[in-house]
């Protein structure tokens, strides 16, 4: 039984029996003016395009410290049982671990360090908790893409997330090139949200995170923000990291070189933003896709790597 709210209750409707037109979001992309690390010239530009790029945001021997917490993570056996690894379409290759921040003390110190939590909170405009947290490995060769979309989309009709008042930050754990894999987003295009035709089918996220087919704007509507927008890529070296709106539309190609780009994503959803019901979803998905634990992050001292 699918729960969609009617059209009053529910500011952004999505996974519909037919197409409506994408509108322009009611809701700002950077919230209140809570201080932090971004300078105002920042943080305009990242209202203005929905995303962020902060070159080395983790040194090379910090990286290295999260690459060997990938490696055990990735060879865990007890993990390997459960719902956290995702394994790409018909192999053993793992896709995506996810709620790594509950199952490595590393990540878990990592979402607390004030470079981190204090930018999240800074475009939150409020404290923080973490809705959702992975690793896309995205391998050489066996690597497969993301198609365009919208992470909102997903988190408000799957997870009842009501409105996008959500930050995802995605930290290069290996170069991330153009030829890779690497996230392209379309600046600017986060002020507009895409509705979505095809209803939720029961337990959606055992197949959508491998590949998804519904939540995904039509062909039509992704030319015309491509043509309104332009695209741009997340590239650069291990280390360097991007902040991007819960609405921002991305996706990555599939990944044909011996390279991996292998990226933690953390997602920053606002105390004021905490998840209702699923708004065009079955049940609730389960909460290492969208967590229910709302406590506010508090900022740790000292370095996670130490
Ligand atoms: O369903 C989700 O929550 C995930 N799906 C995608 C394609 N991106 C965000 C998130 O990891
Ligand atoms: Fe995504």
């Amino acid at each position: 039984m699918t729960t969609a709210r009617n059209a009053i209750g529910d500011l952004y409707p999505s996974r519909l029996s037919s197409q409506a037109a994408s509108f322009g979001r009611p809701h700002p992309t950077t919230w209140g003016s809570t201080p932090g690390p971004f300078t105002a010239d920042a943080l305009s530009r990242y209202d203005a395009k929905g995303f962020h790029i902060e070159e080395g945001l983790l040194t090379p021997a910090q990286i290295q410290h999260c690459w060997s917490e990938v490696e055990r993570l990735s060879a865990d056996p007890e993990l390997a049982k459960t719902e956290l690894i995702v394994r790409e379409r018909g192999s053993d290759t793992v896709r995506s671990i996810f709620a790594v921040h509950e199952v490595s003390p590393l990540i878990d110190k990592l979402i607390r360090t004030p470079r981190i939590l204090d930018r999240a909170r800074q475009i939150l405009g409020s404290d923080v908790y973490i809705h959702q947290s992975r690793i896309n490995c995205m391998p050489g060769f066996a690597g497969t893409g993301f198609y365009w979309h919208s992470d909102f989309e997903t988190w408000h009709a799957e997870d009842g997330m009501p409105v996008p008042r959500a930050v995802s930050l995605s930290i290069a754990l290996t170069d991330n090139y153009p030829f890779n894999g690497g996230l392209m987003l379309m600046p600017g295009a986060h002020r507009t949200f895409v509705p979505c035709v095809g209803q939720t089918p029961e337990n959606n996220y055992k197949s959508s995170l491998q590949e998804q087919r519904i939540g995904v704007p039509s062909e039509d509507a992704i030319t015309e923000l491509a043509y309104e927008f332009g695209i741009e890529q997340f590239t650069g070296q291990a280390g360097s990291a991007l902040f991007f709106d819960s609405n921002s539309m991305h996706g990555s190609s599939n990944n044909i070189t011996p390279y991996p780009r292998a990226n933690i994503f953390l997602v920053f959803n606002s105390v004021d933003n905490v998840l209702e019901q699923p708004f065009a979803g079955t049940k609730p998905r389960p909460e290492h896709l969208g967590s229910r634990d709302f406590t506010p992050l508090t900022p740790i001292t000292g370095s996670p790597f130490a």
